[in-house]
């Protein structure tokens, strides 16, 4: 988001050219090319095309939750390669390079803070808090680009009650993996590393804030946040944390990397909302990258919250929106 260049983004911009061939042709176009050059042994390896780092598998006993949109999905092909997940690289195609040869097994996640009993939750027993949910939400990001992904997980709110918040804690503060050795520093990346966000109690205990472990059928690719982060529907894309190693339960709003790097242009709450622009591009409309072409190019006007006010509306009475952006 700091890099911003070119907010009115183009289809070329938004879509490497190897895309327009389809993910498939383009791994036969190497196929063909690579023959030549780098003979066959190492053909299986580029198939793949995920370095040595962890790759998706297919996710169990997914059930259909009601509640998803029935808007067109985006192709995987481009959830997954027009991304922000600034560790590995600040550039829209970076992750997808960079988060290669990220290892995200053995992990967990330790949640603590304000709560009566503090844990550490491994991958695999995540996996089993609660029944697997494909939810087909709309995802807003700041810079004004839409997606609609097949996302896996269950609500934030499962894990919350095992480890019982006290009256004390008001706000939830998240936490990114971070390995300098993997990743770029801070430095680089231009924003605060270990990546943190946060959400007030309410917001992370409600049923859409979605603790996401998958998407369309298998666990996240690296380049999305692998293995466990959060989709929160109704707020800008920067609130839905990658990789998380650490959930605390605080007293106090807790620091955001976006707000760090810039106060003015990235708020705490974060709601999608169409009346408050941002300081340097509108958002009173968005551009869905959808399937095909014609699609993309389609400006659609963005809805308060994201499209979720009947849902989350309520957690917000009262409150000056333009204040609390
Ligand atoms: N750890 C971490 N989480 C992150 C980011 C990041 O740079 N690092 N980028 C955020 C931003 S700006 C967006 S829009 C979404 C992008 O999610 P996606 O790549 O799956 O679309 O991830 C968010 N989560
Ligand atoms: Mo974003």
């Amino acid at each position: 988001m700091l890099v911003q260049r070119k907010p009115d983004l183009t289809y070329a911009d938004v879509t490497p050219k190897r895309l327009y061939m389809g993910r498939r042709n383009f791994l036969l176009g190497l196929l063909a090319t690579s023959g030549a050059v780098a003979g066959w042994r190492k053909l299986p390896e580029w198939l793949a095309g995920r370095g040595t780092g962890s790759v998706p598998v297919p996710l169990e006993g997914v059930v259909k939750w009601p509640g998803s949109t029935s808007e067109p999905e985006t192709p995987i092909e481009k959830t997954t390669h027009w991304n922000n997940f600034y560790e590995f690289g600040t550039d829209k195609t970076d992750p997808a390079v960079n988060a290669r040869n990220f290892q995200v097994s053995p992990w967990s996640i330790s949640v603590e803070g304000e709560v009566a009993k503090p844990r550490t939750f491994t991958m695999e027993e995540i996996l089993k808090l609660a029944p697997l949910e494909e939810r087909i939400y709309r995802h807003r990001c700041v810079e004004a680009w839409s997606i609609v992904v097949p996302w896996i997980g269950f609500p934030l709110n499962v894990l919350a009650k095992l480890v019982e918040p006290t009256s004390k804690a008001r706000f939830v503060a998240f936490q990114s993996f971070y390995d300098s050795r993997q990743m770029l520093s801070s430095g680089q990346a231009g924003i605060e590393f270990p990546y943190v966000e946060g959400l007030r109690l309410d917001e992370a205990l409600h049923p859409l804030a979605l603790l996401c472990v998958g998407m369309y059928g298998e666990t996240l690719p690296n380049q999305d946040g692998a293995p466990v982060r959060m989709v929160i529907p109704w707020k800008y894309g920067f609130k839905s944390i990658k990789s998380i190693v650490k959930i605390r339960f605080v007293k106090y709003q807790p620091q955001t990397s976006w707000n760090l790097e810039n106060p003015r242009e990235y708020g705490f709450y974060s709601n999608v909302n169409p009346h408050v622009d941002h300081p340097r591009w509108s958002q009173a409309t968005e551009r869905r990258i959808g399937p095909g072409l014609g699609l993309f190019n389609r400006r659609i006007p963005t809805l308060m919250f994201n499209g979720y006010g009947d849902q989350v509306a309520s957690m917000y009475a009262g409150m000056d929106l333009r204040k609390y952006f």
